[in-house]
């Protein structure tokens, strides 16, 4: 009791200890008397869970209460990562928690490591959403995102002989401690059916399938902060009644739980492929059941706040409501809103549209054409027959309003209307609908969205000029440098004498002023070089391969894509390899080492993305094992990238490449997260490179590469045979071509650099343009790492430089200049 009162950190831990204790005694998961890392891992989530239940009810209390407007996140991706470590870091219970479990005889990161990492999302969109929850919480906002609970995220990747492989992912395998499953709140979602014209000629939708919408909550706690919001996940689930009893005991199992199946299949996987039309058919499924299921909890909530007698006025609900939706893939929110209020609520469209469009806004995420979403009308009309007519409607009114205010646009009308009726392929045009639906369209990064009004956007432009906005993207600080890199967090801390930095991240710029200081050097090496051991244990962990600490390590983590150009830094490595193996041993000594780590998931059907990762690997094996070069160069393939491994990787990078062809990549976010933890970028102008430049200093950042405005003369004169390669890009293909990384044909891969093949037409990426501006930019890079303190200075300043690339910058400016919410924190 004594130590208890002179030390309430000791009290904290040992309440804690004893709720772990109840966990794992009461909570009748495993077999009883078990308390393994795994029994201790859940045990301490669930005891956590308790608290975040807590606040997240003080929260809602609190929002019905004061009844806010609220921000709807619309998301058919999140990639959460593990929670444990963040929930424990958000509740500043980091101390008590690390004490309460070497009480019971764990390290505390050895029990965050039991966690499975949640991958419900393919890359940089999915993770910004996870990003955006935790700022909305921390500046406690009104805000909660609605996304889908697969049951099996993003793919497990594994390397074999052939290359990539994928097998399921299983985050729910045992059952994840964080998500509640709220009984009670369940909607009905129809597919199929038919339109019913009533009496009064109003419509009604029937028929068809309809299954339920079950409600699973994630808490999402803010930091230093009470108010914990909801990441509110939607499972599918047919009802008992759906069950044909007497087909069942007639033996036909099969036909008698159809819907039961067709229910369960729509949260099976994230992403099914949509080569086929009935995957394309379940991808559009999984699109309307979030958006259906989301906007009737959202307008239930709009009711349950009401706060004067009788009902409330729908003109209202724009006042209330704020719905932004994460790329076009929920844009069937639009018609889907326009429904409810229509045929369930009895609104005529006048009201309908007006509410609609005041209420939804809209994020595009790319302009890459393969990605604009367009769905087959014929598919539409099949699932969702009431929100063709709608969608119908919306393009006739605004096809009208054009030719009648317009018309100068005539000629623009059939790439602007939302329909594209070429009689060989009808489609709807997600992103059109988009953006004649919203109130505001906004890209991730300047210079996307300067590209988006330039060019994408560029007659709606003209119409409503006011409605594009930029938001540049932005990253969590907490999971991105206090949580993932301690040591040098510590040291930020001490130098600027405050930890305010973690919710205010401009204050990093105090560092500058310190950025020569001998002793802030030698401490941020320190810290630096223990990430880089830890990062090489996990390294020969998982691939074998044996890293040296000393070297420089060079990073390149994402999703391969041909645009985001992995075989442009591949071939530079071949190159790199073949001139150490042609020096004299006394010169190699004389160069810079280097470990070269490249990971990421190709798509399980992108053919050439899947080859890149197959040389990668083949040119690791052959350069790792080559006695006379692997002193000074290492070349690994990370397997399975996700959240958790990047915050393996992020703090032990030294330099980061972000090398897409200009104006192909929209943003870019894990160029922030880099630049973050202090490591230096090699990038073109592309996406939010360009502000990372601006706020880090030029003389901070490698630059190479064609500009986005260059880009499309290039390809011209790259189809006219006016290109003259670079003679270190072709001795580097010929190198791969003479069959020294073993007896795989990259013939095709590397064709797709040639004349005119690959895209339709060669080198649509530009990789051989690029490739001499990118080695000289790699041959600055190793002169600049022999300097040490002047690479510990430029890593101070990019850390120092990258304040503007908070999230928590990015929501309050969604929440002010697109959302018109305030923060409502719990008192
Ligand atoms: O805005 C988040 C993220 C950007 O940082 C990436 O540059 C961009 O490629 C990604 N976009 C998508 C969308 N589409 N597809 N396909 O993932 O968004």
């Amino acid at each position: 009791k004594i130590s208890a009162k002179a030390n309430p950190e000791a009290n904290e831990a040992t309440e804690i200890a004893g709720n772990i204790i109840y966990h794992a005694k009461y909570s009748p998961h495993f077999s009883p008397l078990k308390f393994g890392p795994e029994q201790a891992l859940y045990a301490t989530a669930e005891s956590l869970r308790d608290r975040l239940i807590q606040l997240w009810n003080e929260t809602y209390v609190h929002f019905n209460k004061v009844d806010p407007k609220q921000t709807y996140y619309l998301s058919m991706e999140y990639l959460q990562g593990r929670a444990l470590t963040n929930a424990i870091g958000n509740l500043n219970l980091q101390g008590p928690y690390a004490d309460a479990l070497r009480k019971l005889g764990y390290e505390l990161e050895e029990i965050a490591e039991q966690e499975k990492d949640a991958a419900l999302g393919n890359g940089g969109l999915g993770r910004l959403a996870s990003c955006f929850l935790d700022s909305m919480a921390t500046l406690n906002l009104p805000a909660w995102g609605y996304g889908l609970r697969y049951r099996h995220g993003l793919f497990k990747q594994i390397i074999t002989k052939k290359g990539q492989e994928e097998i399921p992912e299983d985050w729910l395998e045992k059952f994840s401690p964080w998500e509640i499953v709220r009984h009670d709140v369940v909607f009905p979602v129809r597919f199929f059916g038919q339109v019913q014209i009533n009496p009064d000629g109003s419509r009604k939708w029937v028929g068809g399938d309809v299954v339920q919408a079950l409600a699973y909550d994630v808490p999402i706690p803010g930091y230093n902060t009470k108010n914990t919001i909801s990441l509110r996940l939607w499972e599918a689930k047919a009802r008992a009644e759906d069950l044909d009893l007497f087909q069942f005991n007639e033996g036909e199992y099969g036909l008698a739980a159809q819907l039961h199946s067709r229910a369960q299949q729509i949260c099976t996987v994230l992403y099914p492929g949509d080569a086929t039309e009935n995957g394309k058919l379940l991808r559009l499924k999984q699109q309307f059941f979030l958006c259906s299921a989301s906007l009737q909890d959202i307008i239930s909530r709009f009711h349950e706040r009401r706060t004067t007698e009788g009902s409330r006025k729908w003109s209202e609900f724009p006042s209330k409501v704020a719905v932004q939706m994460n790329d076009t893939h929920p844009t069937l929110a639009i018609p889907e809103l326009m429904r409810l209020l229509m045929d369930e609520n009895g609104l005529g469209w006048d009201e309908a549209w007006d509410v609609t469009s005041r209420t939804v806004a809209y994020t595009n995420h790319t302009v890459l054409p393969e990605a604009l979403e367009k769905w087959s009308q014929s598919l539409m009309w099949k699932l969702l027959p009431r929100h063709m007519e709608i969608i119908e409607e919306i393009d006739k009114r605004f096809v009208q309003t054009i030719r009648d205010t317009r018309v100068d646009l005539e000629d623009k009308i059939s790439s602007l209307s939302i329909l594209d009726n070429n009689p060989q392929k009808p489609v709807v045009r997600m992103a059109n609908l988009c953006v004649v639906s919203s109130h505001t369209v906004n890209g991730v990064a300047q210079l996307h969205s300067d590209i988006l009004k330039a060019e994408l956007f560029a007659d709606y432009v003209s119409i409503w000029p006011n409605k594009f906005q930029n938001k540049t993207n932005g990253i969590t600080p907490r999971r991105w440098l206090r949580f993932c890199s301690p040591e040098l967090s510590d040291i930020i801390t001490k130098w600027l004498k405050t930890d305010k930095w973690i919710t205010d991240l401009d204050l990093l710029t105090g560092l500058r002023q310190f950025a020569d200081n001998e002793e802030l050097q030698s401490e941020w090496a320190s810290a630096k070089t223990a990430n880089k051991k830890r990062l090489a244990q996990y390294i020969e962990r998982v691939t074998g391969v044996s890293i040296d600490p000393t070297s420089l390590f060079d990073i390149q983590v994402k999703r391969i894509h041909e645009y985001k150009r992995q075989l442009m830094n591949i071939l530079g490595v071949i190159y790199r390899f073949k001139k150490l193996k042609e020096m004299k041993p006394e010169e190699r000594k004389k160069t810079v080492p280097r470990t070269v780590m490249i990971g990421g998931k190709a798509f399980a059907t992108y053919t050439n993305a899947k080859r890149i990762v197959k040389l990668v690997n083949d040119v690791g094996d052959v350069v790792n094992s080559d006695p006379e070069v692997n002193e000074y160069l290492k070349v690994v393939f990370v397997p399975n990238y996700n959240v958790t491994v990047a915050e393996m990787l992020i703090p032990g990078s030294e330099l980061s490449q972000h090398i897409s062809t200009a104006g192909m990549e929209a943003s870019g976010t894990s160029n922030m997260k880099f630049a973050l933890n202090g490591c230096l970028i090699i990038g073109t102008l592309d996406g939010a490179n360009v502000e990372i430049r601006e706020e880090v200093g030029e003389e901070n950042f490698f630059l190479f590469g064609a500009t986005a405005d260059q880009v499309p003369r290039l390809r011209k004169e790259r189809e006219d045979g006016l290109f003259k390669p670079d003679p270190r890009f072709e001795e580097a293909k010929q190198f791969v071509k003479s069959g020294v990384f073993g007896s795989y044909d990259y013939g095709p891969l590397l064709d797709s650099l040639e004349g005119n093949t690959g895209f339709g037409r060669g080198d649509y990426f530009l990789v051989g343009y690029d490739f001499p501006s990118y080695m000289d930019a790699q041959a600055k890079v190793d002169e600049a790492y022999k300097d040490r303190k002047g690479w510990l200075k430029m890593s101070i300043l990019s850390t120092a430089g990258s304040g503007k690339f908070s999230s928590d910058r990015t929501i309050a400016q969604y929440a002010k200049e697109i959302w018109n919410i305030e923060a409502c924190p719990v008192p």
